[in-house]
């Protein structure tokens, strides 16, 4: 059953628990599988190099890297191993296909770990770092629960907040697509899944347009 509130804007939708517990410990499953190639790596701020609360890594031909050197962008290569990040797991794909209303494959899937030891949290922004936004973003929550923000499509406007728990799926198209958000509070120590506690979040996108 997925849940669209009046108030939130067109193209925003939640799936409560799209993922049962065992789906959830399966996408945990093949999340350790991809950090075991693909380490998390510590992003930083484009210009200050400041570090970002939550560690990272990706899923897909195209991955998110942010650094103080060449700031926000998509890499075909892991920062720090210099290989190609793993492939998107089938569980995910389906996933995409079912909710995004698109045809054509996610590109890149960010694994975003807030960590307990760092109290991570993400501030408002906006995902606008790919080339083309016809296709939506698709995120699963896994692991902690945490306090979702979604703005407007201008920085600084009034928010609304829907709690995120683990299992569950959001997708922000149409309108919805550029509008700024944020992950204001994390409640860590209420789950279980994650191996070392926290939260992971999983960030499907396209990142370019599909070829004519
Ligand atoms: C998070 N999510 O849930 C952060 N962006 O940890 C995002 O920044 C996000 O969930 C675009 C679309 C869906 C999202
Ligand atoms: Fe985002």
């Amino acid at each position: 059953m997925s849940l669209i509130s009046p108030n939130f804007p067109i193209g925003f939708v939640h799936y409560p628990e799209f993922f049962n517990y065992e789906e959830q410990k399966e996408l945990i499953t093949q999340v350790k599988l991809a950090i075991a190639e693909a380490p998390f790596f510590q992003p930083t701020m484009p210009r200050t190099g400041h570090p970002l609360s939550v560690v990272m890594s990706n899923f897909g031909p195209l991955g998110w890297v942010t650094d103080k050197q060449n700031g926000y962008r998509y890499e075909r290569l892991h920062p720090q191993t210099g290989r190609a990040w793993p492939t998107i797991p089938a569980t995910l794909e389906r996933l995409w296909f079912a909710v995004s209303g698109f045809m054509h494959p996610p590109e890149a899937t960010l694994i975003n770990w807030y960590r307990p030891e760092t109290k991570s949290k993400m501030g408002m922004h906006v995902d606008n770092d790919e080339n083309n936004f016809n296709a939506p973003v698709v995120s699963v929550s896994l692991g902690d629960p945490a306090i979702f923000r979604i703005g407007g499509l201008k920085r600084g406007g009034p928010t609304l907040p829907l709690k995120l728990c683990s299992g569950d799926v959001i997708v922000m198209g149409g309108e919805s697509r550029l509008c700024h958000h944020a992950i204001t509070k994390v409640f860590y120590g209420e789950s279980d899944l994650v191996p070392k506690g926290g939260r992971i979040n999983l960030t499907m996108r396209r990142v370019n347009a599909v070829e004519a």
